[in-house]
């Protein structure tokens, strides 16, 4: 009797430890994209530099880059992506109805957004900050004498950045008014023609407006950076293994990096006798993708057909860019950054 119940007992333990180790895995996500033939990612459209439709209808963008490097490691095809363009406000409810598979769309990483959009955050591929744009002939120069105007103040709806700089106003005692919209094109429009005094926004698309407005002379980012923005891709928590997947991607594009290895000098890699190589690139008896399920050589894909982190930085934002922004905390941790993979072993 005493045998049995132990007995029954194991058998419950056991199963529990089955499901939840079914459960921590998962892996429909990865099934579905597989059985698809195609990766479906929800990026921004007007936010050159990140993620922009061009005149040919391609997207293109340091975020878009990321989803051609996810649809590289699953599927070997860095093209085999369907792009889901997204307001601020829709990403929530677009990756908790399953319409996109991921999300990568200059997206901060917060506390409430991890647990009430029921998100996985992969590692940060852009540490950002907010920061405020005015004309320059608008007079002011910095956040404290801006916190001495009257000012109507312009962001987007569903963002940090609303949340943000209504602390800030009520820190600063600021006689601003905030004006939200759901559409980025909108503000910039509503700014350039004089409704809006000031457009607050995560600095880095505060670059990008700039550089392509009618006269980036004219406008001034100002020097005070008020929040921390980390932005990266997201991706549904229900499917543990698929976020591996996507932040084994993000670690495998710094460790290209780290390692030199890029688009181009990849071939002199690939009977490399360096053991830490050999495990990252999958090489040989080497197991690297196995432990997801796909391809053991998924990192050689990636590299070849989307590059390593430094090439789709540079590329897109780099000082060749129009946007010109230097790599600053986005670098290696070797080069003083915060960049940093743990080890492919
Ligand atoms: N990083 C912030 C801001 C993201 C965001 O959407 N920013 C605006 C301005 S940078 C934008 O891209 N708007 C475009 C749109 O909503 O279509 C967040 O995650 O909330």
């Amino acid at each position: 009797m005493k045998r049995l119940a132990i007995a029954a007992m194991l058998v419950v333990t056991l199963f529990a430890i089955g499901g939840g180790l079914a459960f921590a895995q998962d892996g429909h996500i990865l099934e579905r994209i597989q059985d698809r033939g195609e990766l479906i990612c929800g990026v921004n459209t007007v936010l050159p530099g990140f993620g922009t439709q061009n005149d040919a209808g391609d997207f293109e963008g340091f975020d878009v880059d990321v989803c051609r490097a996810v649809a590289a490691a699953i599927l070997g095809d860095a093209n085999a992506v369907a792009f889901r363009p997204l307001t601020a406000a829709e990403r929530p409810t677009a990756l908790a109805g399953g319409e996109i598979d991921m999300l990568s769309r200059n997206t901060t990483w917060t506390l409430s957004r991890d647990t009430e959009w029921g998100a996985t955050f992969a590692p940060t591929t852009f540490y950002d900050g907010q920061g405020i744009m005015v004309k320059v002939e608008f007079g002011v120069t910095n956040l404290a004498e801006l916190a001495g105007e009257t000012v109507t103040m312009c962001a987007t709806a569903g963002t940090t950045t609303e949340l943000n700089i209504t602390d800030q106003a009520e820190k600063l005692d600021a006689d601003w008014e905030l004006n939200t919209f759901q559409d980025f094109d909108a503000i910039m429009d509503a700014y350039e023609a004089g409704a809006c005094d000031a457009f607050t926004s995560d600095v880095s698309s505060l670059v990008s407006r700039k550089a392509t407005s009618a006269d980036p002379a004219a406008h001034l980012i100002l020097p005070d950076v008020i929040s921390k923005e980390p932005l990266g891709p997201v991706s549904p928590q229900s499917d543990a293994l698929f976020a591996d997947i996507i932040r084994w991607t993000v670690w495998g594009l710094f460790t290209a990096e780290e390692f030199g290895i890029d688009s181009m000098n990849i071939g002199d890699y690939m009977n490399s006798e360096d053991p830490g190589i050999g495990r990252f690139l999958g090489l040989g008896d080497n197991v690297a993708g196995e432990y997801f399920g796909i391809n053991d050589e998924f990192m050689v894909d990636v590299i070849t057909q989307v590059g390593n982190y430094a090439e789709i930085y540079d590329r897109n934002l780099g000082p060749d860019t129009i946007f010109g922004l230097e790599r600053g905390v986005n670098a290696l941790w070797t080069d003083g950054g915060l960049l940093y993979a743990p080890p492919f072993r």
